[in-house]
């Protein structure tokens, strides 16, 4: 019988009330650039992505994710970028803070020496609003969104026909 595996990500997850502003920036985005809008629930910002995890080594997972610790941070979501080559759109950083880029790094560090390393391009912070939009977004007016991060979250992606549905496995908190 095939062995038992989860699709697993590290991921950053909104409160509520910074979800619902991200998703009104999609929504107005959409009007301008068309594609598919990201469900307001479904929202985050991937710090890594890994893949199939076989049932099997998942205690040793969350054993090396466990040992990592990172200052708490913030950060201000002053940007909106598009990548031509995969037509995402996407809220971001200018200037992405030092510990964000370190808790990326110390999670592929960890995840990779125990052979099961991040997979996708180098970590450019982003958070997804739309797939498969046309063009960019200028806002006409844009407020920087301020978060204030206290936690990081392993994450399982389970296919569904209207989209993936995320479920979170285990939660650290950010010294
Ligand atoms: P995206 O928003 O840029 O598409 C769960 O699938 C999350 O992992 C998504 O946010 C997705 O980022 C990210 N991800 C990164 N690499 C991936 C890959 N190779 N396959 C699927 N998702 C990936």
């Amino acid at each position: 019988m095939a062995e038992q595996s989860r699709r697993l990500f590290l991921a950053l997850w909104p409160e509520p009330a910074l979800a619902e502003r991200l998703h009104q920036l999609a929504g107005e985005a959409r009007r301008e650039c068309g594609g598919r809008i990201m469900r307001r629930e479904t929202l985050h910002l991937t710090l890594a992505f890994i893949g199939a995890v076989a049932e099997a080594r998942l205690a040793e997972l969350l054993a090396v994710l466990g040992q990592i610790r990172v200052p708490r941070f913030r950060m201000r979501l002053d940007m909106v970028g598009y990548w031509a080559h995969n037509h995402i759109l996407w809220a971001g950083c200018a200037v992405p803070p030092p510990a964000l880029l370190q808790l990326g790094a110390d999670i592929r560090r960890e995840v990779a020496a125990i052979g099961l390393p991040a997979s996708g391009p180098p970590f450019v912070p982003h958070m997804t609003l739309l797939r498969k939009a046309h063009t960019p977004y200028v806002p006409a007016v844009f407020e920087p969104l301020e978060w204030e991060l206290a936690e990081w979250a392993l994450m399982e992606s389970c296919l569904a026909p209207h989209g993936a549905d995320y479920r979170r496995v285990a939660a650290w908190a950010l010294d």
